[in-house]
């Protein structure tokens, strides 16, 4: 097959717009390989700093991480696309109810990574059937690609203080995916900061997890916590949590860029209504089985029962509601010390002094793990 003419690409190019629009992406902007120089740097800087946390595979993966080129020494043009996921009210709404969980917007419908593939793969297809040859890769968040940079260099938007892609049609509300492709488009130009003097997204994080605007800890992140985090969370940021059970959006919500939002159009990433504000008994109470079937499809089911217990333990600590003491020690047997641990916490935020003498008294004998046995020492302390 012979390569495209650069006149043919430049026909494609104005095609692939709709073609983007119509299979349901927001945007779609093209970056040159080569575009994110920067970026490396400063995810150097942010491995070394140790903001990953143990996010491990971000420093394995780190060099081609930082140079599409040494992902695939063939790539020469990075279609960038986004896709909106907003949601129909206030994201934030369930954070005032504290018997329910709060799970982040973008975790409310089908995985993500689901949805957006199929639709790259579609896009990535039809260019290739236009160029009558080339040869393309798809990612979203599947490989060693920093998404963010990208996109910015694409001119998609720009990185806001709270490092997410904002722009000025779709606020912060958007899910990114890429297509590498051998075919030499002209890049897009970038697009500029449009921040100005704003800092609400630094203000109202929980946890301060930006040391700097547009530096993020990850280590403090209710995200990272809810979803990367495989051990115990520390205790001084349990109480900053809440009822945040699977990761957060108070920076991406606060963005004022964000009254040009589009809510998700696509009926795959609209709101599943009984993840909007589910009780936290119900969770709490589901066995492993029932936790696979409930959050089948959602990106949900990846962190486990355990991991997802701890989380829904850490909300009932922080209820304030004694009714909720009652899932909380069900669990005060529970097979996984990580479990274990959360529950002897949350009983101990919501049980009275006296009652935590008796549950210490009647389950700490037999404990051998070390941290949950540190976890009924503290209880000792705070009662
Ligand atoms: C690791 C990761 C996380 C980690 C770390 C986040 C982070 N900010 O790095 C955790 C688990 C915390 C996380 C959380 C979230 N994530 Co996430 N995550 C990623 C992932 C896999 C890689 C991001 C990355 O490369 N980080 C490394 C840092 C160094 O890169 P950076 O953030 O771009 O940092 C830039 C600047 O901050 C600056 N910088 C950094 N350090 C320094 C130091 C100095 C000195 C200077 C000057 C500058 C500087 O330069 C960097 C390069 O441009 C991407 C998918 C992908 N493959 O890209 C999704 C991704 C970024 N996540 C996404 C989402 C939706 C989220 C959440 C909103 C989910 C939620 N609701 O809970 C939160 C948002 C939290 C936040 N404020 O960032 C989307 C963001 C879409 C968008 N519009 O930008 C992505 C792109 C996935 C996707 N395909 O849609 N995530
Ligand atoms: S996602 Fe939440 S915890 Fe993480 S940086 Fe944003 S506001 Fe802070
Ligand atoms: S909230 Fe303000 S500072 Fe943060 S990304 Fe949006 S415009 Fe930028």
């Amino acid at each position: 097959m012979n390569a495209p003419r650069l006149r043919d690409l430049t026909k494609i190019r104005r095609a692939l717009d709709a073609k983007a629009a119509e299979l349901g992406f927001a945007a779609c902007r093209i970056a040159a390989p080569d575009a994110i120089a920067q970026a490396g740097a400063h995810l150097a800087q942010w491995l070394e700093a140790g903001h990953a946390g143990d996010m491990d595979w971000m420093a394995s993966t780190a060099a081609r991480r930082a140079d599409p080129l040494a992902l695939w020494p063939q790539v020469r043009s990075i279609i960038m696309l986004t896709l909106a996921y907003g949601p129909e009210g206030d994201a934030l709404a369930t954070l005032q109810q504290p018997a329910c969980g709060n799970i982040s917007v973008y975790a409310r419908h089908r995985d993500y990574h689901d949805v957006i593939k199929g639709r790259l793969k579609q896009l990535g297809q039809w260019l290739l059937r236009q160029a009558g040859g080339g040869e393309i890769k798809v990612f979203v968040d599947t490989a060693p690609v920093m998404e963010k940079p990208l996109a910015a260099a694409a001119g998609l938007g720009w990185q806001g203080r709270h490092t997410n892609l904002v722009s000025r049609e779709g606020g912060s509300w958007l899910f990114l995916g890429a297509i590498f492709t051998d075919l030499p488009f002209t890049p897009d130009a970038p697009e500029q900061d449009h921040c100005g003097s704003c800092r609400a997204c630094l203000d109202i994080c929980p946890t301060q997890a930006f040391p700097a605007p547009y530096q993020l800890d990850a280590r403090r992140c209710i995200s990272y916590l809810t979803i990367e985090h495989k051990g115990f969370i520390a205790p001084e940021l349990r109480p900053l949590i809440g009822n945040r059970i699977y990761g957060c959006d108070d920076c991406l919500a606060v963005c004022p860029w964000n009254k040009f939002a589009a809510s998700a159009h696509l009926i795959q990433l609209q709101a599943r209504t009984d993840l909007v504000a589910p009780g936290l008994a119900a969770l709490a109470a589901q066995d492993d089985a029932q936790f696979r079937s409930y959050f089948s499809g959602s990106p949900i089911k990846r962190i486990g029962h355990a991991r997802f217990l701890r989380n829904v333990l850490v909300a009932i600590g922080n209820s304030r509601d004694a009714s909720l003491l009652e899932a909380a020690r069900n669990h005060l047997h529970h097979a996984s010390p990580l479990v274990r641990g959360m529950a002897v916490w949350a009983c101990g935020r919501l049980a009275s002094r006296a009652a935590c003498h008796d549950l210490k008294a009647r389950y700490a004998a037999g404990e051998t793990d070390p941290q949950v046995l540190a976890e009924w020492r503290a209880l000792e302390v705070a009662a």
